[in-house]
C-alpha cells in the first residue's frame, strides 16, 4: 500500500505515553520501515528532540490518536483549567514576628529553646514575605502560576487565639489577597499551618483540649466572613499527622511534648474535631460558594506490582494508615483496626463528634512527597504486608523524603477509590536539593527537574484516568524556614540568600514556567 507521506514534527515522548508502538509495529512493512527509521532514537528511549513521522492516507486508530495530539500540542495536556501553583506557610516565610500586633506562637517559643532547631535558626525574619509579598507575587506570576496556597497566621488575627480580633493583622491578608487577584492569581488559604497562638498552649495545653478546637472554629468563621468575598477556597488544618505526632508525640516540633499514647490519641482527635467544627463555621460565615477541605499528608501505600490483588491491598493499607486523619474525616468513623490497636488508649469521643468531623467537604487536599511503604497482598488479617525500604532507596537532601514518583498517582487514585471526593488538590509536592549557587549566580537543580518530570508524569496518568485532580501546588515558591532543619534544607523554585533575602530563580523555575504555560509535562 502506498503511503502519501506528509511529514510532521513531533515529540517522541508522546509516542511512549500513548502505547503506539505495538500498533505501529503491526502496520504494513513499508509504513513500518519509515516509522522505525525515523524513530530509532525513541526506541532507545531517548526523548525530547523533535523527530519526523509519516502519516498515511489509510489511518489506523493509533494514527488518528497521534494526529489529534499533533494538531493540539507536542505533549498530552492536563485537563483544561488545571491550576498550577506554589505553596508556602506563614511561619516559614513571613518573618515580622513582632509587627502589627501579632501574638506569640508555639514556634516562636520553640525556636528559642537551644538545640531544638538546626543552627538555632528561627523564623523571626524567614523570607521577609510580610514586607516582600508584592515582589513575591511577581515571582509567582512569572512562573505562569495561576494560584497560590498560603497560610494565615492565627495569632495575627487573634493574638491570644480568642477574643478581640486584630485589624492590622487582617489587613495584611487583605492587602495580599488583593494583590494576588490584581495579578490574576487565585488565592487558596490554609487556616492552620502549625503556628498555634502561645496563649492557647499555656491556657489549655493546646491540642490536648477541645477548647482549642472550638477556638479554631471561631477563628475560621471570622476569617471566612472577612475574606470569602475574595478567597473562594479554604483549607482548614495542614497535616494533622505531622503537627500532632512530631509536636505532641516525638517532641521534635513545637510545642516539643512527648505525651503518653492515650493523651496523644486524644490530641489527634481534638485536631480532626477542629477541622469539622471549622468546616461548619466556614459554611455558616462564608459567602455562598466558599469551598473548604483539609490538607493532609496522606500516607500512601504503593502496590509493589500493579496487579489487581496488590492494588487492592494498597487501598486497604492506605485506608488504615490514615485511619485517625483522612479516613475518619471522610467516613465519620474510626476503623475497627484503629480502635483495636489503640485499645485502652483510644480517644474519647461521641457519635455527635464523629458527625461533625465528617461534615461534607468540597475537596480533599493531599500533600505528597514520599510513599509510606510499598505493599503486597497478603492472606493475613490485615490483607496487606509492608516492605521495608532498601537502605539505598534514593532520597532528597531530606532523609525522610524517599523518592517514588508513582506515589502521586497512587495517592490521588486511592483517595478517589476510597472516598470519591468531588475534587482533589495536590496541596504540596516538592523536592529539597543541594542547590549550590555557581559563581555566575545560577542554580542548576537538575535533580529537582528530574523530580518534577517523574512525579508530574504520574499525576497526569491519574488525570487521564479521570481522577478529579484540579490543581497542583509545588512546595515551595522560595527556600524558607524548614522547621527543625532551619534554613539548611531548600525546597524552593527560587533560591534565597538568607542574609540578603535576595531571591534567584533556579533552573527548575524555568521548567515550572514552561509546564504551567503548556499545561503538560515537557
Ligand atoms: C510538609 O510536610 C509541610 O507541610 C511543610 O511545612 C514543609 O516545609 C514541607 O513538607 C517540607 O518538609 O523530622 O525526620 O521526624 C511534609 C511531611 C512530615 C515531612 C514530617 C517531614 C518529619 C520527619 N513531613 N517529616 S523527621
Amino acid at each position: 500500500m502506498k503511503a502519501t507521506c506528509q511529514t510532521k514534527t513531533y515529540n517522541m515522548k508522546y509516542l511512549k505515553t500513548v502505547d503506539n508502538f505495538e500498533k505501529i509495529e503491526n502496520q504494513p512493512k513499508s509504513n513500518r520501515r519509515d516509522f522505525v527509521k525515523s524513530s530509532g532514537l525513541a526506541v532507545l528511549g531517548l526523548s525530547a528532540a523533535p523527530f519526523h513521522f509519516s502519516s498515511f492516507d489509510i489511518k489506523t486508530e493509533a494514527d488518528k490518536k497521534v494526529e489529534l495530539a499533533l494538531s493540539q500540542k507536542n505533549n498530552p495536556e492536563f485537563p483544561k483549567g488545571f491550576l498550577w501553583g506554589t505553596a508556602t506557610a506563614s511561619y516559614q516565610v513571613e518573618g515580622a514576628v513582632n509587627e502589627d500586633g501579632r501574638g506569640k506562637t508555639i514556634w516562636d517559643t520553640f525556636c528559642y529553646i537551644p538545640g531544638k532547631i538546626l543552627n538555632n535558626d528561627t523564623g523571626d525574619v524567614a523570607c521577609g514575605f510580610y514586607h516582600k509579598y508584592k515582589e513575591d507575587i511577581q515571582l509567582i506570576k512569572s512562573l505562569n502560576a495561576k494560584s497560590f496556597r498560603f497560610s494565615i497566621a492565627w495569632s495575627r488575627i487573634f493574638p491570644d487565639g480568642t477574643g478581640t480580633p486584630n485589624q492590622k493583622g487582617l489587613d495584611f491578608y487583605n492587602r495580599m489577597v488583593d494583590e494576588l487577584l490584581a495579578n490574576g492569581i487565585e488565592p487558596f488559604a490554609t487556616l492552620y499551618h502549625w503556628d498555634l497562638p502561645q496563649t492557647l498552649q499555656d491556657k489549655y495545653k493546646g491540642w490536648q483540649s477541645k477548647e482549642t478546637s472550638k477556638a479554631f472554629a471561631d477563628y475560621a468563621g471570622y476569617v471566612a466572613e472577612k475574606l470569602s468575598d475574595r478567597v473562594k477556597n479554604f483549607f482548614t488544618l495542614n497535616e494533622i499527622w505531622t503537627f500532632i505526632q512530631l509536636g505532641y508525640g516525638d517532641g521534635v516540633f513545637a510545642p516539643g511534648l512527648q505525651l503518653p499514647p492515650a493523651e496523644l490519641y486524644q490530641a489527634r482527635h481534638n485536631a480532626v474535631l477542629a477541622h469539622g467544627l471549622a468546616v461548619q463555621a466556614i459554611r455558616a460565615h462564608g459567602k455562598a460558594g466558599t469551598k473548604v477541605g483539609v490538607a493532609e499528608n496522606i500516607k500512601v501505600a504503593v502496590p509493589y506490582i500493579e496487579t489487581p490483588e496488590h492494588i487492592k491491598a494498597a487501598e486497604i493499607a492506605t485506608r488504615e494508615f490514615n485511619a485517625g486523619y483522612m479516613t475518619v474525616i471522610m467516613e465519620g468513623k474510626y476503623t475497627d483496626a484503629f480502635l483495636k490497636k489503640a485499645g485502652a488508649d483510644a480517644p474519647k469521643f461521641t457519635a455527635e463528634e464523629l458527625k461533625i468531623i465528617s461534615s461534607p467537604v468540597d475537596f480533599c487536599g493531599i500533600n505528597i512527597y514520599n510513599p509510606e511503604s510499598y505493599v503486597k497482598a497478603s492472606s493475613n488479617e490485615e490483607g496487606y504486608e509492608k516492605f521495608p525500604f532498601s537502605k539505598s532507596h534514593p532520597t532528597s537532601t531530606s532523609k525522610w523524603e524517599l523518592l517514588a514518583p508513582e506515589t502521586l498517582y497512587w495517592g490521588a487514585k486511592h483517595v478517589q477509590k476510597l472516598w470519591n471526593p468531588k475534587e482533589i488538590y495536590i496541596t504540596e509536592n516538592g523536592y529539597s536539593g543541594a542547590d549550590e549557587l555557581t559563581p555566575d549566580n545560577h542554580i542548576y537543580d537538575t535533580d529537582r527537574i528530574m523530580f518534577l518530570k517523574g512525579y508530574l508524569s504520574q499525576l497526569q496518568r491519574a488525570t487521564v484516568e479521570g481522577v478529579p485532580v484540579k490543581g497542583y501546588f509545588y512546595w515551595s515558591l522560595v527556600d524558607n524556614f524548614e522547621w527543625a532543619s532551619g534554613y539548611s534544607i531548600r525546597f524552593g523554585l527560587y533560591y534565597m540568600d538568607h542574609k540578603s533575602l535576595v531571591r534567584i530563580p533556579k533552573l527548575s523555575a524555568d521548567y515550572f514556567k514552561a509546564i504551567a504555560h503548556n499545561n503538560s509535562v515537557l
